[in-house]
């Protein structure tokens, strides 16, 4: 039976997922889900996924939720290329670079996109909001930039599951920053290349690999 992916439409931690089977190049069912509908809480759904999150990974008998579990999974599974390190100072350092992401940079990310993405209580203004969650965003990119100093990829000299870890989260940033609510604020995300020119060649070499297209959040084409 085909290893089947349960993701949803600009779910970062689903992007990750289908990133990393891109690399790999493991054949996959894709199961896309959609919020609106309710498909994440259906019973079928959620004896792969208890708490209903995206993403989710059937592989027959065996199901799966949470992003770096399943990336983990993926590893084990399918080895070549290999994204968690062959070393054990590669290892600690791109685990060390998931766990800052989680932990850290996507709340930082998450309190300016919110604002942003999901529709307000009708006349409550939220440029405040989105404005005093800027700086410590700001803060994040910002070693994410000073550690592209030190080498292409967030893991040293390879592309890693870090890379993949982080990316989905810095496109959710820029995507919400286009939106018509920010854009007026000025908040200095975009165009990336002006204040992070690391990340922004970072991030086109992250879209350059072969597979990246069929991983982009079908309705962000839509606009
Ligand atoms: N820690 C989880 C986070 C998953 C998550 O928060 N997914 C969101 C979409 S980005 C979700 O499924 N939300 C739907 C819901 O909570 O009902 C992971 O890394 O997989």
């Amino acid at each position: 039976m085909a290893l089947e992916i349960y993701w949803a439409s600009g779910s970062a931690p689903a992007w990750r997922v289908l990133l990393t089977l891109a690399v790999k190049g493991v054949p996959y069912e894709s199961k896309l889900l959609q919020f609106s509908k309710r498909e994440t809480r259906t019973p079928e759904y959620l004896a792969v996924s208890p708490r209903g999150k995206v993403p989710g990974l059937r592989d027959g008998e065996f199901t799966l939720s949470e992003s770096l579990a399943i990336m983990a999974y993926l590893e084990k599974k399918h080895p070549s290329p290999p994204l968690f390190g062959e070393t054990p100072e590669e290892t600690g350092t791109i685990w060390r670079v998931l766990c800052e992401h989680d932990n850290y940079i996507t709340p930082a990310i998450q309190a300016v996109v919110r604002p942003i993405l999901f529709s307000a209580p009708q006349g409550e203004d939220l440029s405040a909001r989105i404005q005093e969650a800027a700086p410590t965003a700001h803060e994040e990119l910002a070693r994410l930039e000073a550690a592209l100093g030190n080498a292409p990829w967030l893991a040293g000299e390879r592309m890693t599951a870090a890379d993949l870890g982080v990316f989905p989260t810095l496109k959710l940033l820029l995507r919400a920053a286009g939106k018509p609510i920010a854009e007026p604020l000025g908040l200095g995300f975009a165009p990336l290349e002006e204040r992070y020119p690391r990340l922004a060649a970072w991030s086109a070499r992250i879209e350059a690999l072969p597979g990246y297209d069929a991983t982009y959040p079908p309705h962000w084409r839509e606009g």
